[in-house]
């Protein structure tokens, strides 16, 4: 049985998955690099690092580790400056209600996001205190696929791996809960992808089904 869900942040409870994208984009037309949506998907929940490897793919030229290093902190600055106009408005739909529902019914709430800004997205929307544990990219070594965030969550909230669901914008966040152990709701552009979760959402508020249906 289903005894505590997590929660990925960017693309599930938040849209700055859309932010990311248009960070990254920034900063690649400003190096002349080639960055489009189809690239922007192989983003989603791996690490800065990562994704700053993925976009330089389609560089002409090679760039020094120090160089790598300032364009991902520009990246951040960029993205950083969207995260200031978060408000509570920007809660995904249905994201507050299901939370709500898991508490009531005894369902532990966590995040298990691949993101350092985490907190600040949290703070900004004015969750933090809702979740009883929050796993982030500030305490891992290796991000998703590797499922070392979500193993952290479960540890902080004492409930064993099988007995926790994961909910994912992200292929690679589908194949960490999967090595996991954990199960897993795909929500988003990855409803359609080929990595098989556990159910589909469509919209957010369908999980409740999933969990007490
Ligand atoms: C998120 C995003 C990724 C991003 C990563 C690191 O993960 O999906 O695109 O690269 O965090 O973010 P930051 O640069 O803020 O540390 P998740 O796991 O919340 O989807
Ligand atoms: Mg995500």
């Amino acid at each position: 049985s289903i005894l505590a869900v997590i929660f990925d942040l960017d693309g599930v409870l938040v849209h700055t998955d859309q932010y990311h994208y248009q960070a990254w984009k920034r900063m690649a037309d400003e190096e002349g690099i080639v960055f489009d949506e189809s690239a922007g998907d192989r983003l989603r929940g791996v690490s800065r690092m990562e994704s700053l490897e993925v976009i330089l793919e389609k560089s002409s030229r090679t760039y020094t580790s120090v160089e790598k290093e300032a364009l991902a902190e520009k990246k951040n600055g960029y993205y950083r400056e969207l995260l200031d106009r978060l408000t509570p408005e920007d809660a995904a739909p249905g994201s507050c209600e299901v939370i709500a529902a898991c508490k009531q019914q005894g369902t532990k709430v966590a995040i298990g996001s691949s993101s350092r800004n985490t907190p600040v997205i949290l703070e900004r929307l004015g969750l933090l205190h809702l979740f009883e544990a929050v796993a982030d990219g500030n305490e891992i070594v290796n991000s998703k696929p590797d499922p070392e965030v979500f193993l952290l969550a479960a540890k902080k909230l004492a409930i064993d791996p099988e007995c926790c669901l994961v909910v994912e914008d992200a292929e690679a966040g589908l194949i960490a809960a999967k090595r996991a152990g954990m199960k897993s709701a795909a929500i988003g552009t990855v409803i359609n992808s080929l990595t098989a979760a556990d159910y589909r959402l469509h919209r957010l508020e369908e999980l409740t089904a999933v969990i007490w249906g």
